[in-house]
């Protein structure tokens, strides 16, 4: 592999050999061919007939098959296993399989994860007359129109002579943007070798350089001098840095001048938490009033590969004026209202980082009071979910990756104290419920020296809790939380009323781990409790641990009560 065309993508390297020419390969083998090029050395899904021919090649290539218990569980894996390893993959039956999926594939665009998703579908010798054939809908495009809407790109395999290219082109845009790409593959089309050679293509992204010396004569110059005239600048870095695996260059530019960094909850860890230039998080009027305010006073703040989206700045409650940001990303550069294009993110921290820039010193808003004391034990008194993280956050060291799912894990997850880079994965931006479960097994697959500590309401979790049964087979040694507040807690107590829609069916969750044949189950409802699972837990690597964790219903985080009460209901 050449060092031109490696891309640095999450934590690894996403790097497509360097092209070949290759002749009498059958188009599934070109795609696998293709997708270990890429990094992908396993992928999720659920076979049926119009993709086994399919399965059969991969059973035989050196890319693994790991099977789920559904298609939107096996999305989320793949979601979690590239934010993880820089690129994942699932692979799923037609209509049936595919528009299951449809839902985790959205979650991975919105959040610029990217996966590659492959489908099998009927053969082009079975489409005449358009019969009715099983797993149909309206016509046999259907769900290609589905994934073309909710992906960067898409492919019909259906031409021999532009399957190969075609392949390329949407590994290409998936890598190059981030986001997930779809390719579907009738079932007749698997063995079907092109006539003639062909030279796979790969082009690294880079800044256009009449765009990039104009940037650096142009955009460069005025951010470095509102940079310099700052009294106050701050760094807002989220979730870009991570996915393009630019932590580092963030680092070099924060260093070397000093300058303050807080993150939103989409790019929690994209820098550790204990590092001192560190601010906290930043959600609007959700977040802690030190930090919004540190940010909002800023003078000059430099939001680096953001999302505004209104979860992550605080529903639609952050104050930035827009005069005062430089804004950058992937896909845009503006500089107060200025807007500056073909500029890549890695090209604008560089040549920033490089200027040599002198902050002011700054004082820091003081850590959240909760986390700044030592915890200690209070064994008889009932578990809270506040006082759970705080016990949490003592647990957390550098193999721990903390998977949250929306709800109030979400939201009080952001209270802890994140060690390293990428050790925290939640949809933040598109909140789809279950993720948390069928990501532990992702990440685990992706990096097994890793340990999920995963948090998951029990609603949630009554989603796609089932998938552990994947993680038992396995043998992955996961800590699950359940905290079970006895239904929707986030919905309570964002709507004022009581109402019955919001509670769901008392399981007994930590009794699962005998249903599923693997792992230990612990029920608790005290902090002493909780203390002495979390150690046992802890101590034992040999298989799945599930906390089911008792918590009353109306116990909400200190981040969940700043958005019931800036949304005005009942708490
Ligand atoms: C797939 C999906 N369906 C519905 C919702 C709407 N929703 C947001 S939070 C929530 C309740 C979550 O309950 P639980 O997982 O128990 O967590 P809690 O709020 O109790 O902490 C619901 C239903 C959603 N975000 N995702
Ligand atoms: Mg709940």
């Amino acid at each position: 592999m050449s060092e031109d065309t490696a891309v640095r993508s999450g934590s690894v390297q996403v790097a497509p050999a360097a092209p070949a020419l290759v002749s009498d390969v059958s188009i599934g083998e070109y795609l696998i061919r293709r997708l270990v090029d890429y990094g992908v050395r396993d992928i999720f899904g659920i076979p049926g007939d119009y993709v086994l021919g399919l399965y059969a090649m991969l059973e035989e290539s050196p890319i693994r098959l790991v099977g789920c218990t559904r298609e939107d569980c096996a999305g989320f894996a793949a979601d979690a296993y590239a934010r993880i390893n820089g690129i994942g993959a699932v692979c799923v039956t037609y209509c049936v399989g595919g528009l299951s999926l449809a839902n985790s594939v959205a979650e991975a665009y919105a959040e610029k994860s990217p996966v590659v998703v492959i489908s099998g579908s009927p053969g082009m010798k079975e489409r005449f007359k358009n019969p009715l054939l099983h797993h149909k809908v309206k016509d046999f495009r259907t769900q290609l129109d589905v994934f073309r809407r909710l992906c960067v790109a898409a492919a019909e395999l259906t031409d021999p002579y532009t399957a190969f290219r075609e392949m390329d082109r949407v590994l290409d845009t998936v890598v190059r943007y981030r986001r997930p790409g779809y390719l579907e593959l009738p079932r007749d089309m698997v063995g079907v070798v092109p006539e003639g050679a062909y030279r796979s293509t790969f082009t690294e992204p880079r800044s256009e350089p009449e765009a990039l010396a104009e940037a650096v004569a142009e955009a460069v110059a005025e951010a470095t001098r509102r940079i310099a005239a700052a009294r106050r600048p701050v760094i807002l870095a989220d979730v870009e840095i991570h996915r393009f695996g630019l932590q580092s260059r963030l680092l070099a530019l924060a260093e070397g001048a000093g300058i303050p960094i807080a993150t939103t909850v989409l790019g929690k860890s994209v820098i550790s938490e204990t590092h001192p230039l560190f601010v906290g998080i930043y959600e609007g009027a959700m977040g802690r009033e030190e930090v919004t305010r540190f940010v909002e006073e800023s003078d000059c703040v430099l939001l680096l590969g953001a999302f505004m989206t209104d979860i992550n700045l605080g529903i639609y409650t952050a104050h930035l004026d827009p005069a005062r940001c430089i804004y950058a990303t992937s896909e845009d550069l503006r500089i107060s209202h200025h807007h500056f294009h073909g500029v890549l993110l890695s090209d604008f921290l560089n040549v920033l980082a490089n200027a040599k820039l002198k902050a002011p010193r700054q004082e820091l808003p003081p850590r959240p009071a909760s986390l700044a004391a030592e915890y200690q034990l209070r064994p008889a008194d009932r578990i809270t979910i506040q006082r759970l993280i705080a016990r949490l956050n003592q647990a957390l060291d550098e193999s721990t990756v903390v998977i949250a799912d929306p709800g109030d894990a979400l939201f009080a997850s952001t209270d802890l104290v994140i060690q390293q880079q990428t050790e925290y994965v939640s949809p933040a931006y598109y909140t789809s419920m279950g993720f948390a479960v069928p990501a532990a097994l992702g990440v685990m697959v992706a990096r097994p020296s890793l340990r999920p500590i995963v948090l998951v309401g029990d609603g949630a979790f009554q989603m796609t809790g089932m998938e552990l049964s994947n993680i038992v087979r396995y043998r992955f040694n996961p800590i699950i939380i359940v905290l079970d507040n006895q239904g929707y807690g986030t919905e309570r107590a964002l709507q004022a009323g009581n109402f019955a829609y919001n509670d769901i069916h008392p399981w007994q969750y930590h009794k699962l781990p005998e249903v599923l044949g693997g792992g230990t189950g612990y029920e608790v409802r005290t902090e002493g409790e909780f203390d002495a699972a979390l150690r046992a837990a802890r101590a034992d690597a040999g298989g799945m641990s599930l906390i089911h964790v008792h918590l009353a219903r109306d116990d909400f985080s200190d981040t969940l009560h700043r958005l019931a009460r800036r949304l005005g209901p009942r708490v």
